[in-house]
């Protein structure tokens, strides 16, 4: 059963809902789209869903009924404000939770298995009651009713939403048509320009979604550690590896999302200073991973947040041969380094998991044998039969 965001929109406007905040999920590939198309809720796109969560409360403290949107990985990052904020202040709110992982979907990806396995645990041990959504207009209408009931009580409530419960309403723009950003340069085009400039000794950690789909597609060695899930944390992780290997040359491939949410990192990594490390942020200005849902960074500058992070050089590149002469640049001068690419929100028609061909703990080993043995590795493009 599937219940279209219009109607899932309509059922929320009756009960006066005005406020819609959150950070997308696949399984909410147009509702975002949806609601920034409503004239009677505002929404906001915010970059973590602990700040998605705030606004809520804020826009609750003054008088508007908010519904806040999130995937279950999402949890972790609203745990302090859910708990500290809304808990202990009684504000009660409306939580959309996008389930992945559910334990009767156990081909789902591995970085959702645990946190699949226990939203609905950890939601009973926080207090927090939710309600199961059928797919049906009566079920969500059903949620909402016990929603009204525990904000009787000062309480939030979640509802819990599967995959294929939601179908795009009237004016969603189907997003593989009519690509948002205009550059002229494709996620994997970048990628395959960066691989050319790269040694094999170079080390390359990759942002989760389909900028490390693509990095495995065009160019799989054991010196990259694709991140799978852990939204955010990826340049963190690639600085690490570089302070604690000053002699290799250490890539961070990250997106605009996941630098947004995580923004402060930029400031611990000019503050670290590793020389070594060359962060590029391939900047498509939306969520494509999860359905091309807008980003905020149309409307900032992260090279310009990076410089004032104190990152030694940065650069903002459109064109390939922009980019080639930056990566040429930043691999043989001393960083840190920071490089934004414009990107469109084009990607190949199938592309294959990481999955597909390691487990996440045979990525973790084949890295750490290429950070320990560096030796000559030969770059591998996946077939197309393993490509789905
Ligand atoms: C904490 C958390 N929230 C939400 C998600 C769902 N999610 C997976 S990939 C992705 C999009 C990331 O956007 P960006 O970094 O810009 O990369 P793009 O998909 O545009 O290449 C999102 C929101 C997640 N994995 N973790
Ligand atoms: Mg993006």
């Amino acid at each position: 059963m599937t219940l279209s965001t219009t109607t899932l929109l309509a059922l929320l406007k009756q009960q006066r809902y005005q406020f819609f905040s959150g950070v997308p999920c696949s399984n909410f590939a147009d509702l975002f789209q949806q609601v920034s198309l409503d004239k009677d809720i505002r929404s906001v796109p915010a970059a973590s869903e602990g700040s998605a969560l705030s606004f809520a409360v804020g826009a609750a403290l003054a008088g508007r009924r908010s519904v806040v949107a999130l995937q279950n990985s999402g949890l972790g990052n609203i745990i302090n404000p859910l708990t500290s904020l809304v808990q202990v202040n009684c504000i009660p709110t409306l939580l959309l939770i996008a389930v992945r992982g559910h334990t009767d979907e156990p081909k789902d990806e591995p970085q959702h298995r645990i946190m699949g396995a226990n939203t609905h645990a950890l939601l009973d041990q926080l207090a927090i009651p939710w309600g199961e959504f059928d797919g049906t207009p009566q079920g969500f209408t059903a949620c909402l009713l016990k929603a009204e009931e525990a904000f009787q009580r000062s309480v939030s409530f979640a509802i819990l939403v599967r995959k294929g419960q939601l179908s795009a309403g009237l004016g969603v723009v189907v997003k593989c048509e009519q690509p948002m950003s205009n550059y002229p340069l494709s996620v994997g085009c970048a990628l395959e320009i960066v691989s050319e400039a790269l040694r094999p000794t170079d080390l390359v950690v990759s942002t989760t979604g389909f900028i490390s789909r693509e990095l495995f597609r065009s160019s799989d060695r054991p010196g990259n550690f694709y991140m799978q899930g852990s939204l955010g944390h990826c340049s963190a992780v690639a600085a690490g590896v570089a302070l604690a290997h000053p002699s290799r040359r250490v890539i961070a491939l990250d997106g605009d999302g996941a630098v947004l949410m995580h923004m402060g990192v930029l400031s611990t990594i000019g503050y670290a200073s590793p020389r070594n490390f060359l962060h590029i942020v391939l900047d498509n200005e939306g969520y494509v991973s999860t359905g091309g849902q807008e980003s905020t960074s149309a409307t900032s500058s992260l090279e310009a947040v990076a410089k004032a992070c104190g990152y030694g050089a940065v650069s903002r590149c459109v064109t390939s041969a922009e980019l080639g002469e930056a990566v040429a640049r930043s691999l043989s001068t001393d960083g840190p380094h920071f490089l934004l690419c414009k990107v469109n929100q084009l990607h190949a028609r199938s592309l294959p998991r990481v999955t597909s061909r390691h487990t996440p703990e045979e990525n973790k080993e084949a890295f750490q044998i290429a950070l320990n043995q560096p030796r000559a590795f030969h770059l591998q493009a996946v077939p197309e039969a393993v490509a789905r």
